[in-house]
């Protein structure tokens, strides 16, 4: 397998600052050796340009829609993003783009499905599946799965909707803290969804299994997308939005062999690192182990 990785060092769709060194963390923490130690042949490639958060005001910048924050400023990574994406897709590589918030999801998900049918794995706390006018919180990173599947106000934005993907192949795995909006579109439009008591109840294997599968369902490939959020906060203490009652480390490494038994990645993104906020970059090795685990790493 040949994997390129691609930073996308944004902080404009979090509540919190210093997700942006998010790639760094990532990169230090040792993913290009993680990987090679996984048998993957491996090329970075760098970071997207990102203008600094600091040369717009949040409150003076004319938000695009409703009111999601830095939306025009997000639209720009993503759109790169999208681009590189779907050339190293070209390339006959896997993309792995390292965040930076989730709001970058926008840009792997549209670059991904540019030229297949895809699915989604999300492994979150969250649904991010708020629009500009559900959002609690005007932030983005709560909101890219909705923008790439086109919904309400998301509809016929080409930077966002990923036209390709439909909730069928979306699965939702760890759900603990979903918003009431977010509840409705679940029930309503034919997600896969898995809440922590699901995996309390059959296990993060049966769950993981079952999610790739119905994601890869009747297309050619999954994008797998990896909130470090997902885990319990004891794990993984470096994210913007941690919420109690997440995936062990076990737990978590398990879920990602299995993506590799899936055999349908296609693209993947490590997202909400925050070494701001973290403990001796534990979170940032933590994806770096997990990333090796889903292209295949294996103990013997
Ligand atoms: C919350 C938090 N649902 C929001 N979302 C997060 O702001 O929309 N997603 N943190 O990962
Ligand atoms: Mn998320
Ligand atoms: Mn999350
Ligand atoms: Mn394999």
């Amino acid at each position: 397998t040949r994997v390129r990785i691609i930073g996308a060092p944004t902080d404009y769709g979090a509540n919190r600052r210093g997700v942006d060194m998010g790639p760094s963390a990532i990169r230090y923490g040792g993913l290009a050796d993680e990987l090679a130690g996984a048998g993957v042949d491996v090329v970075d490639v760098g970071d997207l340009h990102v203008p600094r958060a600091e040369e717009r005001d949040p409150d003076t910048a004319e938000p695009a829609v409703g009111n999601a924050k830095f939306l025009k400023e997000t639209a720009g990574v993503c759109r790169r993003l999208a681009d590189e994406v779907s050339d190293t897709l070209a390339d006959g590589a896997v993309p792995l783009a390292l965040g930076g918030d989730h709001s970058i999801a926008i840009g792997s998900l549209v670059g991904s499905a540019r030229d297949a049918d895809i699915g989604a794995v999300w492994f979150d706390a969250h649904a991010d599946l708020n629009t500009p006018s559900t959002s609690p919180s005007g932030n983005v990173h709560g909101m890219p799965l909705a923008a790439a599947l086109g919904i309400d106000e998301f509809a016929g934005k080409a930077w966002a909707n990923a036209p390709t993907l439909s909730p069928e192949n979306v699965a939702l795995v760890g759900l603990r803290s979903v918003d009431s909006a977010e509840v409705d579109l679940i029930r309503d439009r034919g997600f896969t969804a898995y809440t922590m008591s699901d995996i309390d109840e059959r296990g993060v294997t049966d769950v993981t299994e079952e999610a790739m599968a119905a994601a890869a369902e009747g297309v050619d490939g999954v994008h797998v997308s990896l909130d470090l959020d997902w885990l319990d906060p004891n794990e993984a203490p470096g994210v913007g939005t941690p919420v109690r009652g997440g995936v062990t480390y076990r737990e978590a490494h398990s879920a990602m062999e299995l993506v590799d038994e899936a055999d349908c990645l296609r693209s993947m993104e490590l997202v909400e690192v925050n070494p701001t906020l973290d403990r001796n970059n534990e979170t940032a090795s933590l994806a770096t182990e997990l990333a090796a685990s889903a292209f295949g790493k294996r103990v013997i």
